[in-house]
């Protein structure tokens, strides 16, 4: 790790076990990233801060990013996103954890459709899975629209719920994984391609509507670093179908 700072343990758990998730994927391969975001380290009041960004992409995957983050006061970041190839009827799945020295204030976790519903092989998956209760479950934001009915958004109340979060992402990942395995690509100007690429346009957009990522990130760096790091890196579109 850059600077050799420890992590929440949550943090590195669950980091851990998403890369252990992604090795085994059919066709992984490296994403190629710009050096100027894939890892960035500075201070901030005297703090270290750092950023170290995993990119890959695999069979019916289009980016599989994984960013651990130490953001100044304290603030340790987990974020992680797996956005489909949008020929490949498969949903997102993403994760973030923000842990600051008071504790860990947000977990969520979704398998997110990019069309009006998930894959019903998906939801078929995701209902036979077993039940992780959480004591304090949280409100979704307003742009949680993206989200699933299966989305999980909760404060870890202690060690044995940190336990069950990483529980529950890897029950989403092996879900995806699953379905990544057996999914047949369709052609790219197929309507279905077409609808699951404005979906991920979307499901980007909304995502750039939570202000306190954004806030995080223009008071670590600055504000113009901060629109190009969301705008390439964290929620980049899809490229354009031909
Ligand atoms: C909330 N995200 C937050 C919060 C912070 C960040 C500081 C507020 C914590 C709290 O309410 O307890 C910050 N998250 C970041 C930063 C990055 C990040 C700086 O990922 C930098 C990379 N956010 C995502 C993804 C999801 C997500 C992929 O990036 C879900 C799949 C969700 N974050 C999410 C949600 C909230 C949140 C739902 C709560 C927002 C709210 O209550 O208003």
């Amino acid at each position: 790790m850059p600077q050799g700072l420890p992590l929440h343990p949550l943090v590195d758990q669950l980091a851990e076990r998403i890369r252990q998730a992604w090795a085994p994927l059919p066709a992984l391969a490296d994403l190629p990233v710009d050096p100027d975001l894939e890892a960035i380290s500075g201070s901030l009041d005297g703090e270290a801060l750092f950023i170290r960004n995993e990119l890959f992409c695999s069979r019916g995957l289009r980016k599989i990013h994984l960013e651990t983050a130490r953001l100044g006061l304290g603030l340790q970041i987990l974020h992680c996103v797996w956005f489909p190839d949008p020929r490949f009827d498969l949903p997102v799945f993403g994760a973030d954890i923000v842990a600051s020295p008071a504790g860990v204030s947000a977990a969520v976790v979704d398998l997110s459709p990019v069309g009006d519903a998930l894959p019903p092989a998906v939801v078929e998956r995701l209902e036979g899975l077993p039940p992780r209760p959480f004591s304090q479950e949280r409100p979704l934001p307003e742009w949680g629209t993206i989200f699933s009915p299966f989305v999980r958004f909760m404060r870890p109340a202690d060690a044995g719920e940190e336990q069950s979060f990483i529980a529950l992402v890897s029950d989403y990942l092996t879900v995806l994984a699953e379905a990544s395995a057996q999914v047949e690509p369709q052609p790219i100007s197929h309507p279905d391609t077409v609808r699951r690429h404005a979906g991920q346009l979307s499901y980007c957009r909304q995502q750039k509507r939570n202000d306190k990522t954004r806030r995080v990130l223009e008071k670590a760096f600055n504000p113009a670093w901060a629109e190009r790091y969301i705008e390439e890196l964290l929620f980049d579109d899809p490229v354009p179908l031909a």
